[in-house]
């Protein structure tokens, strides 16, 4: 099996949890590449669920290597925080079952403060972040002023680093009206937490080329989506980092050619959190009731998601911008017992039709989208493990989707437990 990496090809929130889950009983390495604590993926093992935000999904298994890879934002107090809630459900985290990059950046609490004085400002584009100052820590990380996480190991030099940091912080926070900051009692509490970090340091790219040399498989996982790409994604609604596939080769250190299969992680309808363009949003009873069924609340804010039809045309457009060679459809039982579902095949932007979502902030509000109208059906798909145990109707929507989209479907998850998953042939 070629290495594998996962990413979501909508706005994140796709299940990408349960098929890495999935996968890495087949894999020997699980890689994060970008993202941070601000990801929320739900994983179900024997009923007990664990809700992961920074940690691999390969961390819930025994004798997988899970690594955070340079790509990757990492709040210490956070990480700490998770390590040990995992820990009180029976999962140990050690050096040898975790390694993380030495040249990953540092998310502070200046970056939390920062983004939630802008989030909470009457005044600019509010994003709808999750607050977690993912976007200020990779400013600074592109600003050539971040703290990495092998900085910690040295404490004779963070007192320097962190004044380089703050000179350009407290100028900003002087404009925002909050208070300036000393670099000594930032220096402190991280020579505070390096303990909980440094035990995990390695030159993680070294580590995964040893990897590759002996024939071990790795599995790359995505957070976020597509949508929410930096560059592909419906910017400035997005994160502030690459989350399409290519991003799983520079986010670890491993060049393209590690990256075998890309595997879009595709839900049957449509979910956002936060702000910004969303064409096949509903918010009638028929939204309200995708939710519902969906559970779709943030695994990390608890935010309401905003919910809508299946959008061919942003998928397909994730797909080529993501290089995806096939999809894992989930949620299917979703939607279970709909008398028709609608799928939007096209855009209408000031009367004419449009077959890709262009990047114009003000085109992307205007989209009306178009609709092609499919029957429901009326039996449970929940739980099913066959594709003999859908409906035919079922089945059709499946397959109007594969070719709306022009990419396979290669798995079809049908509940969030991991075994009710429908591998295609
Ligand atoms: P940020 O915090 O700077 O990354 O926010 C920028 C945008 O990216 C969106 N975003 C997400 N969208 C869906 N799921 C995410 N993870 C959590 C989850 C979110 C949660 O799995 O449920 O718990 O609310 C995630 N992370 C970032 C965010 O909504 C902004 O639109
Ligand atoms: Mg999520």
């Amino acid at each position: 099996m070629a290495n594998v990496a996962v990413v979501g090809s909508q706005w994140g929130d796709e299940g990408k949890g349960k098929i890495v889950d999935w996968l890495s009983e087949r894999a020997d390495v699980v890689v994060r590449f970008q993202g941070g604590h601000n990801a929320g993926h739900t994983l179900v093992i024997d009923g007990v669920t664990y809700k992961l935000s920074l940690l691999p999904s390969g961390i819930v298994r025994k004798g997988k290597l899970s690594i955070l890879g340079n790509g990757v934002v990492l709040d210490p107090w956070a990480f700490a925080k998770e390590v040990d809630e995992i820990a009180s459900k029976g999962v140990a985290v050690t050096p040898d079952n975790l390694k993380i990059a030495e040249n990953a950046v540092l998310i502070l609490p200046v970056h939390r403060e920062l983004d939630e004085m802008r989030e909470g400002a009457n005044s600019g584009v509010k994003i709808g972040t999750t607050k977690r100052g993912i976007g200020p820590a990779y400013e600074d990380k592109a600003g050539r002023r971040a703290i990495r996480v092998i900085d910690l190991a040295d404490p004779s030099t963070l007192t320097i680093k962190v004044e380089g940091l703050l000179a350009h912080h407290n100028a900003l926070r002087r404009g925002n009206r909050l208070e300036e900051l000393e670099a000594g009692p930032i220096v402190e509490a991280l020579k505070e937490i390096a303990p909980r970090v440094l035990p995990f340091v390695a030159p993680v790219w070294n580590v995964l080329d040893e990897a590759k040399r002996k024939g071990q498989r790795i599995l790359f996982e995505g957070a976020q989506g597509t949508m929410l790409d930096v560059d592909h994604g419906t910017y400035p609604f997005v994160t502030s980092s690459n989350t399409v596939a290519g991003q799983a080769a520079g986010g670890s250190g491993v060049g393209p050619g590690a990256i075998g299969f890309v595997l879009g992680i595709t839900k049957a309808y449509t979910t956002r959190v936060g702000e910004g363009p969303f064409p096949t949003e509903l918010t009638d009873e028929v939204g309200q009731r995708l939710g519902e069924r969906g559970h779709e609340f943030g695994t990390v804010t608890g935010r309401k998601r905003r919910c809508g039809w299946f959008d061919a045309v942003m998928v397909r457009q994730a797909i080529k911008t993501g290089g995806i060679t096939g999809i894992a459809l989930t949620k299917l039982d979703v939607l279970d017992g709909f008398d028709e579902i609608k799928v939007c095949t096209s855009y209408e932007i000031d009367g004419k039709l449009v077959d890709h979502l262009p990047a114009g902030m003000d085109a992307q509000a205007k989209v009306t989208p178009i609709y092609e109208t499919l029957e429901g059906w009326k039996d449970s798909t929940q739980g099913a493990r066959s594709w003999a145990q859908l409906p035919a109707a079922a089945v059709k929507y499946v397959r109007y989707v594969e070719e709306l989209i022009e990419a396979p479907v290669a798995l079809l998850s049908t509940s969030p437990e991991r075994d009710d998953t429908i591998l295609m042939k």
